[in-house]
């Protein structure tokens, strides 16, 4: 399609053939059977979610044969066209507006990950002065006055069973589900964006993990084996992580001065953790299970990686934050859905 607008891809998007990459707009439509999808246009670049051009073209993707796909929809820097050509015919006639992009370097610029500055000295580390008080033998976990089995789903992700304090069963199942993300917007790409992540996998997307990073250096790390879309089982090396973290903050404490009576007891919150991360597209989600001592159980999710952006243009400051020039961090909600199934008494 691109060639059908030539003048307006070379002097209003820089375009060279190479140097821009489409991203689909999920879901490609409100009703069962929809498929027109909404692309939009980034420069192609490390960390592209952050350098949206401004180029948004649907494409009707209902037929089987690709040959017979179409564009029914062009958007560019809040204007509507019906196809490329009318976009071309436009531009020539200088009746669209171009709001020019920076051309980014292949590394992204500002969205780079890659340190500004030297290392500096090394962080604080913790240590097990007597080695793991865990201990993890196949899939089962214990740890403390904790017993646990845990998996990992290669669609719903992390999931824990049999969860037991001093032998009691407290909990039979707590899983992930679904992680949902809703967002608004003045660009149409994202305004239609309603995504259910569980659609690609959480199981199958968690990633190898960095040691001293994404987990303590002491950490166990383990491999995560999934069967799906693929004749032969695909393992992801050290993908899963337990380990034991003090979060150096006291689970009780209480410190008595009365004249009849002085004390000091508290309990340090030393805790095991059953770590993963997914990467979902732009966004890594942190997995965590976390075990304390006092008999509670609990779950945190992390939400980190890039965020998704539309084209900054009239009114985009009702939708979110400026984040850089030209780009919008675009308002949304998540909604992480856990299933807990609890054996009480
Ligand atoms: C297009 O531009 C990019 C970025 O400047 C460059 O890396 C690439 O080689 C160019 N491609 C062509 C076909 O000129
Ligand atoms: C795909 O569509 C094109 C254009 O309509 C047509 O020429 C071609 O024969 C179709 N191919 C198949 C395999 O049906
Ligand atoms: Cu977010």
């Amino acid at each position: 399609e691109y060639p059908k607008a030539p003048n307006f891809m070379r002097w209003a998007l820089d375009y060279n053939g190479t140097n821009l990459l489409g991203l689909p707009a999920l879901p490609p439509g409100f009703k069962s059977g929809d498929r027109k999808v909404w692309m939009r246009l980034f420069q192609n670049v490390a960390g592209f979610y952050l350098h949206p051009v401004g180029l948004e073209v649907q494409v009707d993707v209902s037929s089987l044969n690709v040959s017979e796909w179409e564009v029914v929809n062009v958007f560019y820097n809040g204007q509507y066209f019906r196809d490329m050509e009318e976009l071309e015919r436009e531009f020539n006639k200088g009746r669209v507006r171009v709001s020019k992009v920076k051309k980014t370097p292949h590394n992204g610029g500002y969205s780079s990950l890659k340190p500004r500055v030297p290392h500096k000295l090394l962080g604080p580390l913790q240590y097990e002065p007597r080695g793991p008080r865990y201990c993890i033998r196949d899939n089962q976990v214990t740890f403390m006055s904790w017993s646990f089995a845990f998996g990992m789903e290669a669609n719903r992700g992390p999931r824990i069973f049999d969860v037991r304090f001093q032998g009691e069963r407290i909990v039979y199942e707590l899983s992930v589900q679904d992680a949902s993300a809703i967002y608004g917007s003045n660009s149409p790409a994202t305004m239609v964006t309603r995504l259910m992540d569980l659609g690609l996998g959480f199981g199958k997307s968690a990633v190898t993990l960095t040691r001293g990073v994404d987990c303590p250096y002491v950490a166990t790390y383990l491999d995560g084996h999934y069967l799906l879309d693929s004749a032969k089982p695909i393992t992801r090396k050290n993908s899963l992580c337990i380990f034991e973290q003090n979060a150096e903050i006291p689970a009780r404490r209480h410190y008595e001065d009365h004249v009849i009576s002085e004390f000091y007891g508290a309990l340090a919150d030393s805790v095991l953790v059953f770590r993963s991360i997914s990467v979902m597209g732009n966004y890594d989600y942190v997995w965590d299970f976390v075990f304390h001592q006092n008999g509670a159980v609990g779950v945190r999710v992390y939400a980190t990686g890039y965020i998704q952006t539309s084209f900054f243009f009239g009114n985009a400051a009702d939708f979110g934050n400026r984040v850089e020039d030209l780009t919008l961090g675009a308002i949304h909600t998540h909604s992480i859905h856990y299933k807990v199934d609890l054996d009480i008494g």
